[in-house]
Protein backbone atom coordinates (compact mmCIF):
# COMPACT_ATOMS: atom_id res chain seq x y z
CA UNK A 1 0.00 0.00 0.00
CA UNK A 2 1.26 3.39 -1.41
CA UNK A 3 0.69 5.99 1.64
CA UNK A 4 1.44 9.39 1.40
CA UNK A 5 2.91 11.54 4.34
CA UNK A 6 4.38 14.18 5.40
CA UNK A 7 6.96 14.61 7.88
CA UNK A 8 8.00 17.74 9.34
CA UNK A 9 11.05 17.46 11.81
CA UNK A 10 12.29 20.65 13.59
CA UNK A 11 16.19 20.17 14.63
CA UNK A 12 18.12 22.55 16.63
CA UNK A 13 21.57 22.44 16.04
CA UNK A 14 24.27 25.01 16.95
CA UNK A 15 27.75 24.91 15.57
CA UNK A 16 25.78 22.26 13.15
CA UNK A 17 23.54 23.54 11.07
CA UNK A 18 20.92 20.70 10.42
CA UNK A 19 17.71 21.52 8.82
CA UNK A 20 15.50 18.30 7.99
CA UNK A 21 13.56 17.84 4.83
CA UNK A 22 10.02 17.84 4.50
CA UNK A 23 8.92 15.30 1.86
CA UNK A 24 6.52 13.64 0.07
CA UNK A 25 7.66 11.11 1.29
CA UNK A 26 5.96 8.47 -0.58
CA UNK A 27 7.04 4.78 0.68
CA UNK A 28 5.56 1.96 0.26
CA UNK A 29 6.14 1.06 3.67
CA UNK A 30 4.25 1.11 7.37
CA UNK A 31 5.01 4.67 9.04
CA UNK A 32 8.40 4.33 10.98
CA UNK A 33 10.30 6.48 12.70
CA UNK A 34 12.84 7.04 10.04
CA UNK A 35 11.53 7.36 6.41
CA UNK A 36 13.70 6.84 3.30
CA UNK A 37 14.79 10.24 3.40
CA UNK A 38 13.72 12.92 1.48
CA UNK A 39 14.96 13.10 -2.61
CA UNK A 40 16.90 10.08 -1.85
CA UNK A 41 15.32 7.26 -4.03
CA UNK A 42 16.10 4.61 -1.37
CA UNK A 43 13.79 2.13 0.08
CA UNK A 44 15.81 0.04 2.18
CA UNK A 45 15.49 -3.57 2.42
CA UNK A 46 15.44 -2.64 5.80
CA UNK A 47 11.98 -0.65 5.10
CA UNK A 48 10.25 -3.22 3.07
CA UNK A 49 11.18 -6.87 4.01
CA UNK A 50 14.97 -7.54 5.61
CA UNK A 51 13.74 -11.32 5.04
CA UNK A 52 14.28 -11.09 1.37
CA UNK A 53 17.19 -13.09 0.26
CA UNK A 54 20.26 -11.03 -0.37
CA UNK A 55 21.19 -10.42 -4.27
CA UNK A 56 25.36 -10.90 -3.65
CA UNK A 57 27.01 -8.20 -6.14
CA UNK A 58 28.54 -11.48 -7.44
CA UNK A 59 25.17 -12.68 -8.86
CA UNK A 60 24.25 -8.44 -10.27
CA UNK A 61 27.70 -9.35 -12.23
CA UNK A 62 26.19 -12.50 -13.38
CA UNK A 63 22.93 -10.97 -14.07
CA UNK A 64 24.35 -8.00 -15.66
CA UNK A 65 26.71 -10.19 -17.97
CA UNK A 66 29.64 -8.50 -16.52
CA UNK A 67 31.68 -11.80 -15.79
CA UNK A 68 31.66 -13.16 -19.17
CA UNK A 69 32.89 -12.40 -22.66
CA UNK A 70 34.28 -8.97 -23.66
CA UNK A 71 32.79 -7.51 -20.23
CA UNK A 72 34.55 -9.93 -17.90
CA UNK A 73 38.36 -7.59 -18.66
CA UNK A 74 36.69 -4.58 -18.11
CA UNK A 75 37.28 -3.32 -14.47
CA UNK A 76 36.01 0.97 -15.27
CA UNK A 77 40.00 2.25 -14.92
CA UNK A 78 40.48 5.55 -16.29
CA UNK A 79 36.85 6.60 -15.78
CA UNK A 80 35.77 8.86 -13.28
CA UNK A 81 32.20 8.57 -11.64
CA UNK A 82 30.59 11.57 -9.80
CA UNK A 83 28.38 10.16 -6.71
CA UNK A 84 25.98 13.55 -5.78
CA UNK A 85 24.73 11.62 -2.73
CA UNK A 86 25.02 11.90 1.23
CA UNK A 87 28.51 11.52 1.00
CA UNK A 88 30.71 8.05 2.08
CA UNK A 89 31.95 6.29 5.07
CA UNK A 90 35.64 5.44 5.62
CA UNK A 91 34.31 1.79 5.97
CA UNK A 92 36.82 -1.17 5.01
CA UNK A 93 35.41 -2.31 2.25
CA UNK A 94 36.16 1.46 0.33
CA UNK A 95 39.70 1.34 -0.87
CA UNK A 96 41.04 4.34 -0.41
CA UNK A 97 42.97 4.98 -4.09
CA UNK A 98 39.00 4.48 -5.80
CA UNK A 99 37.23 7.52 -3.78
CA UNK A 100 37.99 10.75 -3.29
CA UNK A 101 36.04 13.64 -1.69
CA UNK A 102 34.82 16.61 -4.01
CA UNK A 103 32.90 19.49 -1.84
CA UNK A 104 30.66 18.54 1.00
CA UNK A 105 27.44 21.09 0.39
CA UNK A 106 25.18 18.76 2.34
CA UNK A 107 23.52 21.09 5.62
CA UNK A 108 26.72 18.51 7.66
CA UNK A 109 29.16 20.55 6.53
CA UNK A 110 28.61 23.08 9.21
CA UNK A 111 30.18 20.19 11.52
CA UNK A 112 33.82 18.99 10.85
CA UNK A 113 33.26 15.98 12.21
CA UNK A 114 30.25 15.01 10.03
CA UNK A 115 31.86 16.59 6.12
CA UNK A 116 32.19 14.22 3.87
CA UNK A 117 30.65 11.35 5.99
CA UNK A 118 27.81 9.45 5.07
CA UNK A 119 25.99 9.88 8.59
CA UNK A 120 22.93 8.32 6.34
CA UNK A 121 24.09 5.42 4.98
CA UNK A 122 23.04 5.72 1.62
CA UNK A 123 26.01 7.35 -0.41
CA UNK A 124 28.27 4.30 1.13
CA UNK A 125 26.00 1.66 -0.14
CA UNK A 126 26.03 3.30 -3.40
CA UNK A 127 30.05 3.33 -3.48
CA UNK A 128 29.80 -0.30 -3.11
CA UNK A 129 28.08 -0.66 -5.56
CA UNK A 130 30.53 0.74 -7.87
CA UNK A 131 33.92 0.29 -6.33
CA UNK A 132 33.36 -1.37 -3.33
CA UNK A 133 36.20 -4.40 -2.67
CA UNK A 134 35.16 -6.22 0.79
CA UNK A 135 37.35 -8.46 2.30
CA UNK A 136 34.93 -9.15 4.98
CA UNK A 137 32.49 -10.70 2.23
CA UNK A 138 34.30 -10.76 -0.99
CA UNK A 139 31.80 -8.77 -2.10
CA UNK A 140 33.24 -6.34 -5.04
CA UNK A 141 31.84 -3.23 -6.74
CA UNK A 142 31.09 -3.63 -10.38
CA UNK A 143 33.05 -1.18 -11.63
CA UNK A 144 36.13 -1.67 -9.08
CA UNK A 145 38.87 0.41 -10.63
CA UNK A 146 36.61 3.93 -11.55
CA UNK A 147 37.35 6.48 -9.86
CA UNK A 148 34.48 8.08 -8.03
CA UNK A 149 34.30 11.53 -6.69
CA UNK A 150 32.07 11.94 -3.79
CA UNK A 151 29.81 15.10 -3.51
CA UNK A 152 28.07 15.40 -0.30
CA UNK A 153 24.77 17.05 -0.26
CA UNK A 154 22.68 14.69 1.83
CA UNK A 155 22.33 14.98 5.46
CA UNK A 156 21.36 12.01 8.36
CA UNK A 157 18.07 11.91 6.98
CA UNK A 158 18.89 12.59 4.00
CA UNK A 159 17.37 16.83 3.91
CA UNK A 160 18.62 18.53 1.51
CA UNK A 161 17.61 21.35 -1.25
CA UNK A 162 17.77 21.03 -5.24
CA UNK A 163 19.95 24.29 -5.21
CA UNK A 164 22.26 21.84 -3.28
CA UNK A 165 21.95 19.44 -6.23
CA UNK A 166 22.13 21.69 -8.76
CA UNK A 167 24.85 23.38 -7.73
CA UNK A 168 26.82 19.57 -7.10
CA UNK A 169 26.18 19.27 -10.88
CA UNK A 170 27.44 22.57 -12.13
CA UNK A 171 30.38 21.50 -9.81
CA UNK A 172 31.46 18.63 -11.48
CA UNK A 173 30.73 19.74 -14.86
CA UNK A 174 33.69 22.42 -14.05
CA UNK A 175 35.85 20.14 -12.45
CA UNK A 176 34.89 16.53 -14.83
CA UNK A 177 38.85 17.00 -16.41
CA UNK A 178 40.54 18.05 -13.25
CA UNK A 179 42.19 14.90 -12.80
CA UNK A 180 43.67 13.43 -15.93
CA UNK A 181 43.96 9.98 -15.58
CA UNK A 182 40.07 9.70 -14.79
CA UNK A 183 38.05 12.69 -16.17
CA UNK A 184 34.41 12.32 -14.83
CA UNK A 185 32.33 10.37 -17.46
CA UNK A 186 29.59 9.47 -15.23
CA UNK A 187 27.18 10.89 -13.00
CA UNK A 188 25.37 9.08 -10.31
CA UNK A 189 22.05 10.60 -9.17
CA UNK A 190 20.29 8.20 -6.88
CA UNK A 191 17.83 10.94 -6.23
CA UNK A 192 14.48 12.83 -7.22
CA UNK A 193 13.71 15.75 -6.24
CA UNK A 194 9.68 16.36 -5.53
CA UNK A 195 8.83 18.56 -7.99
CA UNK A 196 6.88 18.22 -11.07
CA UNK A 197 7.92 21.03 -13.07
CA UNK A 198 7.51 21.22 -16.80
CA UNK A 199 10.33 20.13 -18.76
CA UNK A 200 11.53 23.12 -21.20
CA UNK A 201 12.20 25.58 -17.99
CA UNK A 202 13.05 23.36 -14.75
CA UNK A 203 16.65 24.72 -13.71
CA UNK A 204 17.79 20.91 -12.32
CA UNK A 205 16.77 19.49 -15.64
CA UNK A 206 18.61 22.19 -17.04
CA UNK A 207 21.66 21.58 -15.09
CA UNK A 208 21.82 17.73 -15.99
CA UNK A 209 21.25 18.43 -19.41
CA UNK A 210 24.45 20.78 -19.73
CA UNK A 211 26.47 17.93 -17.94
CA UNK A 212 25.13 15.88 -20.61
CA UNK A 213 26.28 18.23 -23.75
CA UNK A 214 29.68 18.22 -21.75
CA UNK A 215 30.04 15.03 -21.99
CA UNK A 216 29.04 13.36 -18.72
CA UNK A 217 26.64 10.34 -18.81
CA UNK A 218 23.99 11.16 -16.24
CA UNK A 219 22.51 8.10 -14.42
CA UNK A 220 19.00 9.07 -12.90
CA UNK A 221 16.88 6.90 -10.40
CA UNK A 222 13.27 6.47 -11.65
CA UNK A 223 11.58 7.04 -8.38
CA UNK A 224 10.01 4.33 -5.51
CA UNK A 225 6.44 5.66 -5.61
CA UNK A 226 5.49 2.41 -7.98
CA UNK A 227 4.52 0.78 -10.76
CA UNK A 228 1.12 3.15 -11.04
CA UNK A 229 2.92 6.68 -10.40
CA UNK A 230 2.28 8.53 -13.62
CA UNK A 231 5.43 10.31 -13.42
CA UNK A 232 9.55 9.63 -13.10
CA UNK A 233 10.98 11.84 -10.37
CA UNK A 234 12.93 14.74 -11.45
CA UNK A 235 15.72 14.87 -12.80
CA UNK A 236 14.68 10.82 -14.23
CA UNK A 237 12.08 12.84 -15.88
CA UNK A 238 14.49 14.89 -18.25
CA UNK A 239 14.60 13.24 -21.64
CA UNK A 240 18.16 13.04 -22.10
CA UNK A 241 19.37 11.22 -18.81
CA UNK A 242 19.43 7.56 -18.51
CA UNK A 243 16.76 7.00 -16.17
CA UNK A 244 16.68 3.51 -14.35
CA UNK A 245 14.14 0.99 -12.59
CA UNK A 246 14.70 -1.89 -10.91
CA UNK A 247 14.16 -5.79 -11.50
CA UNK A 248 13.59 -7.99 -8.60
CA UNK A 249 16.08 -10.84 -8.92
CA UNK A 250 14.23 -13.40 -6.97
CA UNK A 251 17.54 -14.70 -5.30
CA UNK A 252 19.06 -16.02 -8.38
CA UNK A 253 21.20 -14.90 -11.06
CA UNK A 254 19.42 -16.12 -13.92
CA UNK A 255 17.40 -13.37 -15.42
CA UNK A 256 14.39 -15.29 -17.12
CA UNK A 257 12.62 -15.17 -13.37
CA UNK A 258 13.71 -11.50 -13.36
CA UNK A 259 10.86 -8.92 -13.25
CA UNK A 260 9.84 -5.50 -12.57
CA UNK A 261 9.75 -3.96 -9.28
CA UNK A 262 7.03 -2.95 -7.95
CA UNK A 263 8.34 0.06 -6.34
CA UNK A 264 9.33 1.50 -9.49
CA UNK A 265 7.93 4.49 -11.25
CA UNK A 266 6.78 4.29 -14.40
CA UNK A 267 5.31 7.34 -16.81
CA UNK A 268 2.29 7.67 -18.30
CA UNK A 269 3.14 11.00 -19.95
CA UNK A 270 6.55 12.36 -20.44
CA UNK A 271 10.34 10.31 -20.24
CA UNK A 272 10.02 6.73 -19.69
CA UNK A 273 11.94 4.39 -18.05
CA UNK A 274 14.95 3.92 -20.32
CA UNK A 275 16.45 1.00 -18.53
CA UNK A 276 16.23 -1.56 -15.68
CA UNK A 277 18.85 -2.91 -13.36
CA UNK A 278 18.95 -5.30 -10.24
CA UNK A 279 18.08 -3.12 -7.15
CA UNK A 280 16.01 -5.14 -4.86
CA UNK A 281 17.52 -6.30 -1.54
CA UNK A 282 21.28 -5.84 -3.54
CA UNK A 283 23.93 -6.59 -0.78
CA UNK A 284 26.25 -4.18 -0.61
CA UNK A 285 28.71 -1.54 1.91
CA UNK A 286 27.21 -1.62 5.37
CA UNK A 287 27.77 2.11 7.21
CA UNK A 288 27.60 0.95 10.68
CA UNK A 289 26.30 3.41 13.09
CA UNK A 290 24.44 5.40 9.79
CA UNK A 291 20.85 6.30 9.96
CA UNK A 292 19.55 3.41 8.36
CA UNK A 293 21.73 0.84 9.77
CA UNK A 294 20.81 2.05 13.33
CA UNK A 295 17.05 1.81 11.63
CA UNK A 296 16.86 -1.44 10.28
CA UNK A 297 19.71 -3.65 11.91
CA UNK A 298 17.59 -6.70 10.14
CA UNK A 299 18.95 -5.61 7.20
CA UNK A 300 22.63 -6.37 7.97
CA UNK A 301 24.51 -9.03 6.24
CA UNK A 302 27.23 -10.59 8.44
CA UNK A 303 29.25 -7.63 9.55
CA UNK A 304 29.79 -5.62 6.22
CA UNK A 305 27.38 -5.72 4.25
CA UNK A 306 23.27 -4.14 4.23
CA UNK A 307 20.72 -4.56 2.00
CA UNK A 308 18.90 -1.80 0.19
CA UNK A 309 16.03 -2.17 -2.22
CA UNK A 310 15.04 1.13 -4.54
CA UNK A 311 15.72 2.55 -7.89
CA UNK A 312 18.39 4.02 -6.35
CA UNK A 313 20.53 0.41 -6.26
CA UNK A 314 19.82 0.18 -9.68
CA UNK A 315 21.28 3.60 -10.73
CA UNK A 316 24.39 2.79 -9.40
CA UNK A 317 24.74 -0.56 -11.06
CA UNK A 318 23.79 1.52 -14.32
CA UNK A 319 26.34 3.58 -13.39
CA UNK A 320 28.98 1.07 -13.13
CA UNK A 321 28.35 -0.82 -16.26
CA UNK A 322 28.45 2.82 -17.93
CA UNK A 323 31.81 3.24 -16.57
CA UNK A 324 32.61 -0.27 -17.84
CA UNK A 325 31.79 0.81 -21.32
CA UNK A 326 33.31 4.13 -21.11
CA UNK A 327 36.59 2.06 -20.30
CA UNK A 328 36.20 -0.04 -23.50
CA UNK A 329 34.86 2.81 -25.76
CA UNK A 330 36.28 6.36 -24.39
CA UNK A 331 35.22 8.21 -27.19
CA UNK A 332 31.81 7.02 -27.28
CA UNK A 333 29.55 10.18 -26.37
CA UNK A 334 26.61 9.98 -23.55
CA UNK A 335 23.79 9.62 -26.35
CA UNK A 336 25.82 6.44 -27.57
CA UNK A 337 25.82 5.16 -24.20
CA UNK A 338 22.55 5.71 -23.37
CA UNK A 339 21.57 3.96 -26.80
CA UNK A 340 24.03 0.88 -26.48
CA UNK A 341 22.56 0.32 -23.36
CA UNK A 342 19.08 0.16 -23.73
CA UNK A 343 19.58 -1.21 -26.58
CA UNK A 344 21.63 -3.98 -25.49
CA UNK A 345 19.65 -4.96 -23.05
CA UNK A 346 17.89 -8.60 -21.89
CA UNK A 347 14.23 -9.26 -22.53
CA UNK A 348 12.73 -9.93 -19.47
CA UNK A 349 9.84 -12.71 -20.25
CA UNK A 350 7.79 -12.42 -17.61
CA UNK A 351 5.18 -9.53 -16.09
CA UNK A 352 4.94 -6.21 -17.67
CA UNK A 353 8.70 -5.35 -18.47
CA UNK A 354 8.09 -8.02 -21.00
CA UNK A 355 4.90 -6.70 -22.09
CA UNK A 356 6.73 -3.07 -22.11
CA UNK A 357 9.54 -3.90 -23.85
CA UNK A 358 11.64 -2.64 -20.65
CA UNK A 359 14.88 -4.48 -20.81
CA UNK A 360 17.86 -5.08 -18.39
CA UNK A 361 21.07 -4.46 -18.31
CA UNK A 362 23.32 -6.48 -19.87
CA UNK A 363 27.01 -5.20 -20.23
CA UNK A 364 27.97 -7.61 -23.33
CA UNK A 365 24.70 -6.19 -25.08
CA UNK A 366 25.82 -2.87 -24.75
CA UNK A 367 29.37 -3.76 -25.66
CA UNK A 368 28.10 -5.88 -28.96
CA UNK A 369 26.39 -2.25 -29.99
CA UNK A 370 29.50 -1.18 -32.23
CA UNK A 371 29.72 1.80 -34.46
CA UNK A 372 26.13 3.25 -33.90
CA UNK A 373 25.98 6.80 -34.71
CA UNK A 374 23.18 8.60 -32.40
CA UNK A 375 22.24 11.69 -33.39
CA UNK A 376 21.95 14.20 -30.53
CA UNK A 377 18.28 14.55 -29.06
CA UNK A 378 15.59 16.66 -31.62
CA UNK A 379 13.55 17.00 -28.36
CA UNK A 380 12.85 19.89 -26.11
CA UNK A 381 15.48 21.14 -24.03
CA UNK A 382 14.90 23.29 -20.61
CA UNK A 383 15.31 26.95 -20.55
CA UNK A 384 16.72 26.47 -16.92
CA UNK A 385 14.64 29.43 -16.13
CA UNK A 386 11.47 28.03 -13.97
CA UNK A 387 11.14 28.50 -10.68
CA UNK A 388 13.61 26.81 -8.13
CA UNK A 389 10.68 26.45 -5.97
CA UNK A 390 8.22 24.66 -8.84
CA UNK A 391 11.49 22.28 -9.05
CA UNK A 392 11.34 21.56 -5.29
CA UNK A 393 7.73 20.60 -5.47
CA UNK A 394 6.99 19.55 -1.94
CA UNK A 395 10.10 18.62 -0.97
CA UNK A 396 11.55 21.43 1.48
CA UNK A 397 13.84 21.99 3.98
CA UNK A 398 12.85 23.35 6.98
CA UNK A 399 14.97 25.83 9.85
CA UNK A 400 13.39 26.54 13.19
CA UNK A 401 9.27 25.45 11.61
CA UNK A 402 10.84 27.84 8.60
CA UNK A 403 10.73 26.49 4.70
CA UNK A 404 13.25 26.93 2.69
CA UNK A 405 11.07 28.26 0.12
CA UNK A 406 10.87 30.49 -3.48
CA UNK A 407 13.61 31.85 -5.45
CA UNK A 408 16.39 31.24 -2.75
CA UNK A 409 19.03 28.91 -2.35
CA UNK A 410 20.39 27.63 0.64
CA UNK A 411 23.16 30.19 0.57
CA UNK A 412 21.01 33.05 0.24
CA UNK A 413 18.97 34.65 -2.83
CA UNK A 414 18.99 33.63 -6.23
CA UNK A 415 16.84 32.90 -9.30
CA UNK A 416 17.34 30.76 -11.98
CA UNK A 417 17.86 33.59 -14.39
CA UNK A 418 20.56 34.94 -12.64
CA UNK A 419 22.00 31.33 -12.57
CA UNK A 420 21.12 29.78 -16.19
CA UNK A 421 23.31 31.67 -17.98
CA UNK A 422 26.18 31.29 -15.65
CA UNK A 423 25.97 27.24 -15.46
CA UNK A 424 25.42 27.17 -19.35
CA UNK A 425 29.04 28.88 -19.19
CA UNK A 426 30.55 26.66 -16.72
CA UNK A 427 31.13 29.92 -14.80
CA UNK A 428 28.28 29.76 -11.70
CA UNK A 429 31.50 27.73 -9.94
CA UNK A 430 34.55 30.26 -9.48
CA UNK A 431 37.19 28.73 -6.23
CA UNK A 432 34.96 27.74 -3.67
CA UNK A 433 32.30 30.43 -4.91
CA UNK A 434 29.09 29.33 -6.46
CA UNK A 435 26.95 31.85 -7.36
CA UNK A 436 28.32 34.74 -5.17
CA UNK A 437 28.26 32.34 -2.01
CA UNK A 438 31.24 31.01 -0.57
CA UNK A 439 30.69 27.03 0.13
CA UNK A 440 33.72 25.46 -0.04
CA UNK A 441 37.40 25.61 -0.08
CA UNK A 442 39.23 27.33 -2.62
CA UNK A 443 42.22 25.13 -3.28
CA UNK A 444 40.91 22.76 -5.69
CA UNK A 445 42.40 22.61 -8.38
CA UNK A 446 43.60 20.65 -11.29
CA UNK A 447 46.78 19.69 -9.13
CA UNK A 448 45.66 19.54 -5.93
CA UNK A 449 44.00 15.32 -5.81
CA UNK A 450 46.74 14.46 -4.06
CA UNK A 451 46.36 16.58 -1.36
CA UNK A 452 42.93 14.85 -1.31
CA UNK A 453 43.43 11.39 -0.05
CA UNK A 454 41.25 8.95 0.98
CA UNK A 455 43.13 6.84 3.88
CA UNK A 456 40.24 4.82 5.20
CA UNK A 457 40.24 1.32 6.03
CA UNK A 458 39.39 1.43 10.39
CA UNK A 459 35.94 2.56 9.64
CA UNK A 460 34.28 0.24 12.79
CA UNK A 461 31.14 2.23 14.00
CA UNK A 462 29.98 6.02 13.03
CA UNK A 463 31.46 8.23 15.54
CA UNK A 464 29.11 10.42 16.07
CA UNK A 465 26.27 8.40 17.87
CA UNK A 466 27.12 5.18 17.40
CA UNK A 467 24.83 2.87 18.56
CA UNK A 468 21.84 5.33 18.78
CA UNK A 469 19.26 6.42 16.69
CA UNK A 470 18.97 9.42 14.91
CA UNK A 471 16.11 11.48 16.31
CA UNK A 472 15.72 14.75 17.46
CA UNK A 473 17.02 14.31 21.19
CA UNK A 474 20.40 13.83 19.84
CA UNK A 475 20.73 17.99 18.78
CA UNK A 476 18.66 18.92 21.91
CA UNK A 477 20.42 22.12 23.42
CA UNK A 478 21.68 23.32 20.29
CA UNK A 479 20.20 26.57 19.33
CA UNK A 480 20.07 28.24 15.45
CA UNK A 481 20.67 31.93 16.58
CA UNK A 482 20.76 34.01 14.05
CA UNK A 483 20.72 31.23 10.90
CA UNK A 484 17.06 31.69 9.30
CA UNK A 485 15.87 31.03 6.01
CA UNK A 486 14.02 34.13 5.61
CA UNK A 487 17.51 36.52 6.49
CA UNK A 488 19.06 34.33 3.37
CA UNK A 489 22.81 34.06 4.65
CA UNK A 490 24.40 31.61 7.01
CA UNK A 491 25.62 33.68 9.55
CA UNK A 492 28.73 32.93 10.55
CA UNK A 493 29.04 30.48 7.76
CA UNK A 494 32.97 31.32 6.20
CA UNK A 495 35.44 28.85 4.96
CA UNK A 496 38.88 29.06 4.33
CA UNK A 497 40.76 26.95 1.87
CA UNK A 498 42.40 24.89 4.62
CA UNK A 499 38.74 23.35 4.88
CA UNK A 500 39.77 20.85 2.78
CA UNK A 501 42.59 19.69 4.76
CA UNK A 502 39.65 17.87 6.10
CA UNK A 503 39.29 15.91 3.41
CA UNK A 504 41.83 13.76 4.43
CA UNK A 505 40.31 10.59 6.22
CA UNK A 506 42.77 9.37 8.85
CA1 LIG B 1 16.83 -13.89 -11.29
Amino acid sequence: MVTRRRTLLALAAGALALPVAVTTGVTTSPASATSPAAGWSGAWAGVTDTSAPATTLAQVRTIIGADAGAAAALTGKGVGVALIDTGVAPVPGLPAAQIVNGPDLSFESQAPGLRYLDTYGHGTHMAGIIVGDDAESGAKGLAPQAKLTSIKIGTARGAVDVTQMIAAVDWVVKHRNDDPANPIRVINLSYGSGGNPPNWTDPLQFAVEKAWQAGIVVVAAAGNNGNTTLKLTNPAMDEWVLAVGATATNGTAATKDDTLATFTNLAVGGNQVDLLAPGTSIASLRDPGSNIDNSYPSARVGSTLFKGSGTSQATAVVSAAAALLLQAKPSATPDQVKDWLIKGGTYLPTGKAGTMGLLELNVNGALARTGTAVTKPTWNTSSGIGLFEVSRGTSHVVLDGTSLAGERSVWGPLTSLQWASKSAAQTSWSGGTWMGFKIAGDAWTGTSWASKTWAPATWSSSPWVSGATWTDPAWTGRTWSGRTWSAGTWSGRTWSSDDWSATSWS
